[in-house]
């Protein structure tokens, strides 16, 4: 059933992963938008961290690629259609594969003190770094902190993205 906040979501989402702002969105875009990333993070891009982060977002073109009849370009429309049909349709399993290597790419950026957990202060630098808004981290941490033990696993973070884009909670992970 289609939600406006989920589509305006999934339209804002569009806008941020076309890099180059052409329209549509090619692999470049993706490239460049995980060397971004890395690049907030303080790594450089030929570092194993920001290796992974392109790894999983060229996995995740690729699969919003297949989702549009294996085309080197998405087109917002197609992107819409596939991102939405994750959201409505598919439902957890799929949402997870699909974005599951993203957010274990950034925690493997965020992860300072390499415990695989991401804790208080590696998440307001996260949300720094990403240029989300950092001044409500404490509240947003224990949002995403269901389990309430003070660190956040991958699996709590990728409910969290889950949640974001299904409209259910309002702590942007992705940047
Ligand atoms: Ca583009
Ligand atoms: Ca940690
Ligand atoms: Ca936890």
């Amino acid at each position: 059933m289609p939600n406006p906040v989920i589509d305006a979501r999934l339209s804002k989402r569009f806008d941020k992963w076309d890099f180059d702002r052409n329209g549509v969105l090619e692999r470049e875009d993706f490239e460049q938008e995980a060397a971004r990333i890395a690049r907030s993070f303080g790594k450089s891009a030929t570092s194993t961290e920001a290796g992974a982060l392109r790894d999983a977002f060229l996995g995740l073109f690729d699969y919003l690629s297949a989702q549009s009849g294996g085309n080197p370009t998405v087109s917002r429309d197609e992107f819409l259609r596939s991102a939405g049909d994750l959201v409505y349709t598919q439902g957890e399993a799929a949402f997870n594969r699909a974005l599951g290597p993203v957010v274990s790419g950034l925690v493997g950026l965020a992860d300072k003190n390499n415990d695989r957990l991401i804790n208080g202060d590696e998440f307001a630098a996260w949300l720094t770094a990403l240029g989300l808004d950092a001044t409500s981290a404490k509240e947003a941490f224990q949002q995403v902190d269901t389990d309430g033990n003070g660190q956040l696993t991958e699996e709590e973070l990728l409910a969290a993205v889950r949640q974001y884009h299904f409209g259910q909670l309002d702590v942007e992970l992705l940047g």
